[in-house]
């Protein structure tokens, strides 16, 4: 398949942007990366399979936004203190970045024989972290804070795993970041739709004039397996509740070799995305959760797309 011109997400001709060659420690992919901006440059949290296929967290540094440099150590490795240990003790995994009153706060999966749940660590200047809190029970995951509070509230989009009404994503909402309720269902795939199997929360919501942009994650499963594509939805500025549209058509799909075959094959999976001064964004995405991959997209483009061409959300 070649991408026409018609593309919404416009790929950087150099992807992919990182690959295991450029982890200068022994990792067998590099995948679904947070990115945020941090005095003028780019840092990513990207996610590696070790050899004994668990995940750890590595930190990657930039100042263009598309080459990057890994530091010699990893970031984020399996806690060994509790209670993280226990739940973290089949990896970190997936992570995302959002910045809030002064701090970077990261929620990541954490990966246990207890199933998937989310954690919180905090950071200023991605050289310590700490971890807050296990913020979610169990079969959970795909969370993303919201970098602004409502009415004194923290909000955050996640996904819960259901098999009775399919994998939705929710919102919920806290006073201090540890205790999450009056949670809500936003948006559920829709049947026979690219999104059909499920959805889930992908890059920290982005602030824009018409509303609060949200790039996520829907599955469809063929009979060669699933393939993962990016949505984007739009929730209103001072009710993220309230979801204003959501686009029809998919923004990305698996394309480029990389993103086609490799790992897992046919997915494109993303966990950050910056929005620049010249009113475009970057995304950023993991290629068959294998190596890392950049596009650029018109922020007015992605918001015409949710209000002018959109479905039901729920
Ligand atoms: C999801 C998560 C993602 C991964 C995707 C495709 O369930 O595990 O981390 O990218 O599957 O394998």
């Amino acid at each position: 398949m070649t991408e026409s011109d018609q593309s919404i997400v416009k790929r950087y001709e150099g992807n992919p942007i990182l690959s295991k060659k450029d982890v200068p420690y022994p990792v067998e992919t590099v995948h679904n990366a947070g990115v945020i901006k941090h005095n003028k440059q780019y840092i990513m949290l990207f996610r590696s399979h070790l050899r004994n296929g668990r995940s750890i967290i590595g930190l990657a540094e930039s100042n263009d936004g598309f080459h990057f440099k890994v530091r010699p150590e990893p970031f984020m490795t399996p806690a060994t203190h509790e209670p993280f240990a226990t739940y973290e003790e089949f990896g970190v995994e997936d992570p995302r970045i959002c910045f809030l009153d002064g701090e970077y706060l990261i929620t990541y999966s954490a990966y246990s024989k207890h199933g998937a749940r989310i954690a919180l660590a905090r950071t200023r200047d991605f050289k310590t972290v700490v971890r807050e809190a296990l913020i979610s029970q169990t079969d959970y995951r795909n969370a993303v804070i919201f970098p602004e509070k409502f009415d004194g509230c923290y909000a955050r989009l996640d996904r819960p795993h259901s098999e009775i009404s399919p994998w939705s994503i929710w919102i919920s909402y806290s006073p201090d970041l540890i205790h999450w309720g009056r949670s809500k269902v936003l948006i559920k795939p829709l049947a026979y739709h690219w999104d059909e199997m499920k959805i889930g929360p992908g890059t920290t919501p982005i602030k824009t004039h018409k509303g609060w942009l949200n790039i996520f994650h829907g599955v469809f499963k063929t009979m060669d397996g699933a393939v993962y594509r990016l949505g984007v939805a739009l929730h209103a500025l001072d009710d993220p509740s309230r979801v204003l549209g959501v686009a029809d058509d998919w923004i990305l799909q698996p394309e480029d070799p990389w993103e086609v075959s490799g790992y897992v094959h046919n997915v494109v999976f993303t966990c950050g995305a910056v929005s620049e001064a010249d009113a475009s964004i970057k995304i950023y995405w993991g290629g068959a959760d294998t190596v890392m991959c950049v596009g650029t997209a018109r922020i007015d483009d992605l918001i015409d797309l949710c209000l002018s061409k959109s479905r039901p959300a729920v």
